[in-house]
């Protein structure tokens, strides 16, 4: 389309003109797709202050934040040797020898990527992730791993924080060379809310492992093994850890719940020891799992399977230090916690807490406590900036034995219940979230099985709709695109199958199958793929824009245009990323090594007739003005 600028409008062009037209038509100096990249960043800049960051609220409302006290480690000194040279030196098989080794109880730090989508809906920054990498990496040398990437950061990475998620990758690995990475892959579903064809898996794993991630805990939604063979085959062909994991649900102390048994539970473990798992996983992922319950499980498994046991939970009860406790006492082999400031609730129970509960016993972490109270105090100072996102959760609760809701979908499911109006009726949420599940017939929930419960949860609130309205008037009802897709068979299949009466009503004639999603999926032609992306985005992509846009065509599109019009917005500090700038503010921005913009807020002008306002700043020293569009 004819670009109107300054320079094609007929004025300027017959040389009719004075000064007062610059006065008056400040619109026309707006350059769009030709702007230079501090202006990107000062339009995104102003966006945020006139308008404010979705979901946060308050525009032009900055609160103060402290500097974080950003751990020192001598720059000189050299990281400590650590798992990653281990399976680097031996080979996966050798990591596991190794593990096997150990008396101490060996943890992960899931501060990086569990901790945070847990507690604040995944919004942490790579920018909060890099700052404090270093310091990790030389403190936290003696960590089995760290788990950082996968789950739901690949999605909000690009959705809502506009950066790449294998850049955040990639930066991290670069500087935590020592300790292995951990990621957490949804089986056939990817990092995605849906099944992948085959050859997308192994694509995706691949690239993953080639550009850092060392250990794969693999699970399916519904404990299907179809589901999860794919990618267990996948990550043995590339040489790293395969940890395939029995997703944990109902209790097995209780008598009455019969479905989720201990038997059950063992029963899958072989068949993923057999599947060829380097290391067994339980994934808690609701912190259902009991103290004692944990201590038969454990103790089952160790006698059934040769394998090393790895296990995962979520503090939600408050049982959760109790629980891994006994988990140890049962000879675990590894155990999931974050650091102390971002422990607890919905998220981890603290490694500080654990690692000074075991100090002294047969099975000492031999961590430094105090190294892990400074990595904490760094956390402390970030968590603030994250505060919008939060729960309303201020203490322990064990109403998560009844709803069962994941930990890592608790604030998510929330925001998206605010997002649909749902903002005073998140108690009746939780409560349609148990009612749902045993009408889909008391399945395990986890992503994206998780979201099919809560989808249809949100669904029956919004619309005032009890258990019995379903039954009646189920024919008429329109069900969530991913409810019908569930019970078509595109998750996998449930233990015991699906309930028949709900299915019917959900599918109304269409076919259901119980074959393995991925067998029934064309492979995706990436050459294909690729082409048809740089159409729409007007380059050519990489192997890794390519993956991004199969696990997401939408959200990634946003992205790269989002990208376009704003730039690299990774480089900007997180107060400023969330609440941009007060006016008289400064801030220094360094968009690549040795280049630094100093942008500074001078005032906010008045509103435009025509919904616009210009932002006056100042870029190095220079007035600059941009004009943006405000949406109140
Ligand atoms: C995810 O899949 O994102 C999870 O955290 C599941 O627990
Ligand atoms: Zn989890």
């Amino acid at each position: 389309p004819f670009l109107e600028n300054v320079v094609t409008h007929p004025d300027f062009l017959s040389g009719e003109y004075d000064t007062s037209f610059i006065d008056t038509k400040p619109e026309l100096f707006v350059f769009p797709g030709r702007q230079d990249r501090g202006t990107k960043l000062l339009s995104y800049i102003g966006d945020t202050i006139v308008n404010g960051y979705p979901g946060l609220g308050n525009p032009g409302k900055k609160p103060h934040f402290d500097s974080p006290r950003i751990p020192r480690t001598p720059f000189a000194q050299p990281y400590p040797e650590g798992t990653k040279q281990i399976l680097d030196q031996q080979g996966a098989d050798g990591l596991v020898r190794w593990i096997q080794e150990q008396k101490q109880v060996l943890l992960t730090d899931t501060t990086f990527r569990d901790a945070h989508q847990s507690l604040f809906a995944t919004r942490v920054r790579t920018y909060d992730l890099a700052s404090v990498a270093e310091a990790t990496g030389k403190l936290g040398a003696g960590l089995f791993s760290l788990e950082m990437w996968g789950g739901a950061t690949f999605d909000t990475s690009m959705r809502f924080l506009q950066e790449s998620p294998w850049e955040r990758l990639q930066i991290l690995r670069e500087r935590i060379p020592n300790i292995l990475f951990q990621m957490l892959l949804r089986g056939a579903n990817g990092v995605g809310y849906t099944n992948y064809p085959d050859n997308v898996i192994h694509a995706f794993v691949k690239a993953s492992a080639e550009n850092g991630i060392d250990v794969f805990r693999i699970f399916d939604s519904l404990n299907w093994l179809p589901g999860m063979q794919t990618a267990i085959e996948a990550v043995r062909n590339t040489g790293k850890i395969a940890e395939a994991a029995i997703c944990y649900t109902g209790d097995i102390l209780d008598p009455s719940k019969t479905k989720y048994n201990l038997a059950y539970y063992v029963n899958l473990a072989k068949e993923l020891e057999k599947a060829g798992a380097h290391i067994l996983a339980i994934k808690d992922m609701a912190g259902l799992l009991k103290p004692y319950a944990a201590y038969e499980l454990v103790s089952a498994l160790k006698q059934e399977i040769s394998i090393p046991i790895h296990l995962h939970t979520h503090d939600t009860s408050g049982n959760g230090s109790a629980m891994l406790l006994k988990a140890i006492e049962a000879g675990v082999d590894i155990v999931d916690a974050c650091v102390s400031s971002m422990s607890g609730l919905t998220s981890q129970p603290s490694l500080n807490g654990l690692i000074a509960s075991l100090a002294h016993t047969k099975r000492d972490t031999g961590l430094p406590l105090d190294a892990f109270n400074k990595l904490s105090d760094y956390w402390e100072d970030i968590r603030p900036y994250y505060q919008g996102f939060e729960s309303g959760m201020k203490a322990s609760n064990t109403e998560v034995y009844v709803h069962e809701m994941p930990g890592g979908q608790y604030t998510n499911l929330e925001q998206q219940a605010k997002a649909v109006g749902l903002e005073g009726r998140w108690d009746e949420v939780k409560q349609m979230y148990a009612v749902v599940n045993q009408m889909c017939g008391d399945i395990v929930k986890v992503t994206p099985s998780s979201k099919v419960v809560g989808d249809l949860a949100l669904f029956m609130v919004q619309n005032n709709l009890t258990e019995e309205n379903i039954w009646e008037k189920g024919e008429r009802l329109d069900f969530p695109d991913s409810v019908i897709q569930f019970f078509q068979g595109y998750l996998g299949q449930p233990p015991g199958g699906f309930p028949k009466r709900l299915q019917d009503l959900v599918l109304k004639g269409r076919d259901a199958f119980t074959a393995r999603p991925g067998e029934l999926l064309p492979p995706v032609d990436f050459e294909k793929v690729a082409l048809e992306l740089e159409e729409k985005i007007g380059r050519a992509p990489s192997e890794l824009d390519v993956l991004s846009y199969i696990m997401y065509p939408q959200v990634y599109l946003q992205f790269e245009q989002r990208a376009k019009e704003y730039g690299d917005l990774s480089v900007l500090n997180t107060p400023t990323f969330f609440y941009g700038l007060r006016p008289g503010e400064e801030t220094a921005i360094t968009i690549e090594r040795g280049k630094t913009l100093i942008i500074k807020l001078v005032a906010v002008g008045e509103l435009h007739p025509d919904g616009r306002r210009i932002i006056y700043f100042e870029l190095n020293g220079q007035p600059r003005e941009v004009f943006i569009r405000d949406h109140a």
